[in-house]
């Protein structure tokens, strides 16, 4: 990339803030106006979404049975549990697929569900083929469970249907044109039924083993009426509720239209309701107050909620709260979530599902943010095996150690063909077997830098010598010195080194299909260059800097000729800084540092750690520190800002003797357990 010229000022945005929803935060969860604005600049402006954030829970988190298709999944598995058929379940072999594998395996196993698992192994291809499903077939498997992959695969489920087996795919990419004949289960899918996207594959599966869980209960397929007052209108309005899901809502109106829902339901929750209006409604159902729910099932639902405001459902002016939001949610976290059974499963496996959204890169927004903060908080308890294993290895248990340290050891495997081994330190059930696995994987990794090592050597004495010159506008890389696994990270290494868009393919004698990976540096769409040519390729997908494809070896030429020609325009978008807020000195941020920095994580995509500007603010002194006196620190008002490796241009930034401006983020010294600056980038005004 670009050398990076010292001193000169970056393009930065500031995230425009809402003052009045800044505020309304603020009051209504004793949070500082800082953490408000933040919150609104990330467009979290309305009270439950605020709640949410601030306070994730596992009692927001949707029901699995919102999914099209997971009520015929259930009984699909139900009935090969009653007449004892065995269950084929096929993952994807990256980490989502085999925290998928994990969590449904153990809960086959607990219910006595005979199963047998399968994943790509060695040189095999993604996806499901008709080798997997010939041995299922022959192993005497009458029902297909593909995990974390399946809803493109309508070939291969067609030839399973022809061999008489049934299929649930239990996916979380987005469909093709068309869908398989099986039962699908995914959000990304038209009318999903589902209110969120972005979900993992292993939450996609923690769905599906919450859904057959919960199909054990008494509770299933029954319907409640919930039925309350709203504060503020002050009329009557009720949801009609199954397996969590509202199927019929009434707001206001007569009395016997209530009435009527009554007598479809099992049982009517009511809050806030007079005895003439519940006598009115009447019905064979079971009334129960809100109150007396809340008495039999204690005071400790929502964590960090007023309890006194939800007892009553009367809600204060001042919070202005939906009340029927509020009871449903309560409602669905008794019904749905505490039962112990359910509890003790999410426990155990949300951590998986943690695992899986962080290593597949999911935005951690909405639900997602709820399996990413309460899965680190199970994981960082947790006593199962690989857990206990994973948190001695690598100690921190926050989303950046998860996805810079845990995800690229267990994916280390995969990427040699050796996917069994984190298959097998996932299902793992004892400390034992998990050390000796991850003491393996560690030789691989070893083994996996050093190749690495060799092939950037090789390729970028081939680069630095003129060859590879079939493309000109970007890097096209061909070798078979690079195996499959390893060309998305050999291609970001050359982005790195040349500061060109890369592409790397593995050049394999014996096969007609190759596979390859794109990555290209900051401001560059490189994946928008790659789409029009499509159709010269078998497969492909990711992300516009990173993405991954398999092609055959008679369209390589063509394919690249063609994106080479379209390169010729090729647009970079100079990188801008985003930050969040403009303090005028970084002292304003102490207070909020201390008593809220903590409830705006987990960070990670989709919540980015928080960016600071302050311009032109007094700099008291400067030092380096490090063996080499090459890191630097300024100090602001008692506050230190430390930057690594930029010694030299901060000494001559603060020699200039006027004020200085930085981007930062905030972090606590390991030492002094202040809050200090980590700098991004800093210059001088003038
Ligand atoms: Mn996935």
């Amino acid at each position: 990339m670009a050398e990076q010229s010292a001193g000169e000022r970056p393009s930065v945005q500031i995230r425009a803030d809402d003052a009045a929803a800044a505020s309304m935060i603020s009051s209504s969860f004793g949070v500082s106006e800082i953490c408000g604005r933040i919150m609104s600049s990330r467009g979290i402006s309305d009270v439950v979404r605020a709640g949410e954030y601030l306070f994730p829970r596992m009692s927001v988190m949707h029901s699995p049975f919102h999914l099209r298709g997971m009520d015929d999944a259930v009984s699909l598995i139900r009935s090969r549990m009653k007449s004892g058929g065995k269950i084929a379940i096929f993952s994807d072999s990256d980490i989502d697929g085999l925290t998928s594998l994990a969590i449904v395996r153990s809960v086959f196993d607990t219910a006595g569900i005979k199963s047998i698992s399968r994943f790509p192994v060695g040189e095999e291809n993604y996806g499901l083929t008709r080798t997997v499903i010939d041995e299922a077939h022959k192993a005497g498997a009458d029902l297909l469970l593909t995990l974390d992959c399946g809803v493109r695969d309508i070939d291969e489920i067609c030839y399973a249907k022809s061999l008489g087996m049934e299929t649930v795919v239990c996916d979380h990419h987005e469909q093709g044109d068309s869908l398989p004949d099986a039962v699908v289960i995914d959000p990304k899918i038209q009318d999903s039924g589902y209110p969120f996207r972005d979900l993992a594959g292993a939450s996609v599966a923690l769905k599906l083993c919450h859904a057959f869980l919960f199909s054990f209960l008494s509770g299933y397929n029954r319907d409640y009426l919930l039925i309350r007052r709203d504060e503020r209108s002050g009329e009557l309005g009720a949801d009609l509720v199954r397996n969590g899901v509202c199927v019929e809502s009434l707001s206001g109106g007569s009395l016997d239209r209530y009435s009527s829902l009554a007598a479809k339901a099992h049982t009517v929750f009511y809050g806030n309701v007079t005895s003439e209006e519940l006598s009115a409604i009447n019905s064979n159902a079971d009334f129960v107050s809100f109150e007396q729910m809340i008495a039999a099932n204690g005071d400790n639902v929502f964590p960090g909620m007023n309890m006194s405001l939800l007892r009553a459902l009367k809600i204060p002016d001042t919070f202005p709260a939906d009340t029927g939001a509020l009871m449903r949610e309560y409602f669905y976290e008794i019904s749905f979530n505490r039962p112990g059974k359910i509890r003790s499963f999410l426990k155990i496996w949300m951590p998986f599902a943690m695992l899986g959204t962080v290593a597949d890169i999911v935005t951690l927004q909405g639900e997602n943010r709820v399996i990413a903060s309460c899965g680190l908080a199970a994981y960082a308890e947790s006593d199962h095996p690989p857990f206990s294993v994973l948190r001695r290895e690598f100690g921190d248990t926050d989303v950046h150690t998860v996805s810079w340290k845990v995800a690229p050891l267990l994916n280390t495997p995969g990427r040699l063909g050796r996917t069994d081994l984190s298959a097998d330190f996932f299902l793992g059930s004892s400390v034992e077997e998990c050390d000796r696995i991850i003491g393996e994987i560690r030789k691989l990794n070893e083994e996996r830098k050093r190749s690495v090592k060799e092939y950037m050597e090789h390729i970028i004495g081939e680069i630095d010598a003129g060859r590879y010159s079939m493309a000109s506008n970007f890097v096209f890389v061909m070798s078979d010195k690079v195996t499959d696994g390893f060309t998305g990270l050999v291609a970001n290494r050359i982005a790195d080194y040349t500061g060109k868009p890369a592409i790397v393919v593995s050049e394999t004698p014996d096969r007609d299909v190759f596979k390859g990976s794109g990555r290209a540096p900051d401001g560059v769409d490189f994946l928008s260059y790659i789409e029009p040519f499509s159709d010269m390729f078998e497969r492909f997908g990711g992300h516009s800097r990173a993405f991954g494809f398999s092609i055959e070896r008679g369209n390589i030429e063509r394919a690249v000729r063609s994106i080479d020609e379209a390169m010729k325009h090729l647009i970079v978008r100079t990188p801008s800084l985003t930050v969040d807020l403009k303090p005028e000195s970084p002292v304003l941020l102490n207070s909020f540092f201390r008593k809220d920095y903590g409830k705006l994580e987990p960070f990670g995509p989709g919540n980015d750690c928080p960016l600071f500007l302050t311009e032109n603010a007094a700099c008291d002194s400067f030092q380096t520190f490090g063996k080499e006196a090459n890191h630097g620190k300024f100090m602001f008002s008692g506050i230190a800002a430390v930057a690594w490796n930029r010694a030299e241009e901060m000494r001559s930034a603060y020699d200039k003797g006027g004020g200085l401006s930085l981007v930062y983020r905030i972090e606590e010294d390991a030492y002094t357990k202040r809050m200090r600056m980590m700098i991004d980038d800093f210059w001088t005004e003038g």
